[in-house]
């Protein structure tokens, strides 16, 4: 196919409720959105950056700048290309993982959708519902914690993940334990807040049967995940470290990690996090699929993901209530813990035209 061009969409979407992590406290999620236009059709990415640089190095103006400057003008250039040819067309310029992600999604998108094939099959999805888990964030309370956590679970969520750092690690968990039982699945996630000095207080998580914790090490502190595995029991996933398949491939031979989050965004796309599952899947390493509060669309697409078959654990992919209380897609419902993988073509949701232009701030046309 060729590129006609890629309008660029900024959207402000107001959470349900705040979201503290270890790096920030949203309360709205800034996003942006691409609908890639090219001579077979449309095809909508979505650019799971926020406004800052505090989970990664990106950021929301940096990848539209380096949309605009670079890559729409590079895959352009490399016409005629297709999905599977985005990768290498963009390959020379240097991470903006997310950016690319997002690009060919829309790509993707627009290839299936004229195709007529969804998503899940082009990925080998063998599911058709997934099971939801749910990211808890941390609270000005534990109290206030338990009362989200037991409306959550009274929602059907299968899996809890709570947030932690320094100061709000074992205390929150114990709490949630006790109050709910050993039987509920349950894990959480530092967001490389930690240092391999703090082994001794991560250890004592040990003691709560989780599930994993999840990145609790700064991303490039490889050697420092590994030997923190072998310092507490409690399985070691990693998030902000994998950004590549060859990256999966260099945590899993350290045994930096037991577990892998496979995010797309974080990874360069969804082909990439197909690769990244499928040496999980040859390393007999369960993956399950991160979340970075996706609308409809990027959501619809992480669920054709997360029907793979290495996705052995539950991901964060909520219902689209979990943080908004309007989505710009036709919204993502719970049913008995699961949600339903889209069937239509490509990612097989549309944006509602009303509720997109709700929250669109600004509009941009790069042409190709
Ligand atoms: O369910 O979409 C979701 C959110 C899951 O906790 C979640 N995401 O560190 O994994 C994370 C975190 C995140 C969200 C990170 C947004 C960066 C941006």
């Amino acid at each position: 196919m060729k590129l006609t061009g890629v309008e660029l969409r900024w959207v402000s979407m107001p959470l349900v409720s705040p979201f503290r992590t270890s790096f920030s406290t949203q309360t709205a999620r800034e996003l942006l959105l691409l609908r890639v236009v090219t001579d077979e059709g449309e095809g909508w990415g979505e650019c799971v950056s926020m406004t800052s640089p505090l989970y990664n190095e990106e950021y929301i103006e940096g990848a539209a700048d380096v949309l605009r400057r670079f890559l729409v003008p590079a895959l352009a250039a490399a016409a005629p290309f297709d999905a599977a040819t985005v990768g290498s067309a963009l390959e020379p310029f240097y991470g903006h993982r997310m950016a690319k992600a997002a690009l060919e999604m829309g790509v993707l998108d627009a290839e299936l959708r004229a195709e007529g094939r969804p998503l899940s099959r082009e990925l080998g999805a063998v599911h058709d519902r997934v099971p939801s888990g749910v990211s808890v964030g941390i609270m000005d309370s534990v109290d206030q914690l338990l009362d989200a956590v037991g409306a959550y679970l009274d929602e059907g969520y299968v899996r809890i993940k709570l947030k932690i750092e320094p100061g709000w690690d074992v205390e929150p968990v114990r709490a949630v334990r006790e109050r709910f039982g050993d039987d509920v699945l349950l894990q959480v996630d530092a967001n490389t807040a930690y240092t391999l000095s703090d082994a001794r207080q991560l250890a004592r998580l040990d003691a709560f049967d989780l599930l994993l914790i999840e990145q609790p090490l700064p991303e490039d502190d490889l050697f420092g995940h590994a030997d923190l595995a072998r310092l507490i029991t409690t399985p070691v996933c990693l998030d902000e470290s994998i950004t590549s398949a060859r990256s999966a491939a260099a945590a899993i031979r350290l045994g930096a990690c037991s577990v892998v989050n496979i995010k797309p965004g974080r990874v360069g796309g969804y082909l990439e996090a197909r690769r990244i599952h499928d040496l999980c899947v040859a390393h007999s390493v369960p993956v399950w699929c991160g979340g970075m509060l996706e609308t409809g669309l990027g959501r619809a697409a992480n669920l054709a993901l997360a029907a793979l078959p290495g996705f052995v654990l539950p991901g964060d992919t909520s219902a689209s209530g979990r943080f908004y209380a309007t989505d710009i897609t036709t919204p993502f419902v719970l049913e008995d813990g699961h949600l339903t993988v889209p069937t239509a073509p490509g990612i097989g949701v549309d944006p509602l035209p009303d509720e997109l232009a709700a929250v669109t701030t600004r509009t941009e046309w790069i042409p190709a």
